[in-house]
């Protein structure tokens, strides 16, 4: 299948906005190493899980939480979760665009559906175990299968493009708010 068109909506449209926050798990970590595109997998909700597989835009915010920095085993990695109290610059723990990834991730085809979260900023720390407050405002396109991986990181970064665009309106923009409250 080729890529389609994003459809911009002049605002978000219902069922958006959704509105959810999950701990950030461990996943293959692929992301960084692989594609050079880190992912927050962050827990599923009924809600989120109900959504059509695909990739989807909003904002989101790292909220730290306060436990002590443990080592926890996963696919064969020793991952440090530190809860994300290792981030200190303050925009780290802004409210920033991001893009969000539902599914199976179809050129690796994972068995389960997940749900992983780039933000769109650079961090130089991991935060697993933090939570993320998440709002998402739409949708960009389905999953895709690539034939190389340089295709699927090409159109990752046209995502990247289009959720920038998109949120700076400012119908899209005000929806900050709502990862603010709670
Ligand atoms: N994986 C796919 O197999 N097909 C996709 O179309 C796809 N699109 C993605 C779009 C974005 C914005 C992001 C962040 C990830 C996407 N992925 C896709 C998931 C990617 O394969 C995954 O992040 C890595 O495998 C790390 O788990
Ligand atoms: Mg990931």
């Amino acid at each position: 299948m080729t890529r389609p068109e994003t459809i911009i909506p002049e605002k978000p449209v219902a069922p958006y906005p959704i509105t959810n926050t999950s701990s950030v798990i461990s996943g293959f970590g692929r992301g960084s190493s692989e594609l050079g595109i880190p992912t927050a997998n962050v827990e599923k909700t009924s809600e989120i899980d109900s959504l059509e597989p695909g990739i989807y835009y909003g904002w989101s915010k790292v909220i730290p939480q306060d436990k002590q920095t443990e080592i926890v085993s996963s696919h064969n990695k020793e991952i440090e979760f530190n809860y994300g109290k290792s981030l200190t610059k303050t925009t780290d723990l802004s409210i920033l665009p991001m893009v969000v990834s539902i599914g199976y991730n179809p050129f690796y085809d994972n068995k389960e559906k997940s749900v992983e979260i780039h933000i769109i900023n650079e961090f130089n720390k991991n935060f697993y175990g933090a939570k993320i407050r998440y709002t998402i405002l739409g949708y960009i396109r389905p999953e895709l299968n690539y034939t190389t991986k340089e295709a699927l990181i090409d159109d990752i970064n046209l995502d990247i493009k289009i959720a920038k665009d998109i949120l700076e309106k400012p119908e899209f923009e005000k929806f900050k708010s709502e990862v603010e409250s709670s």
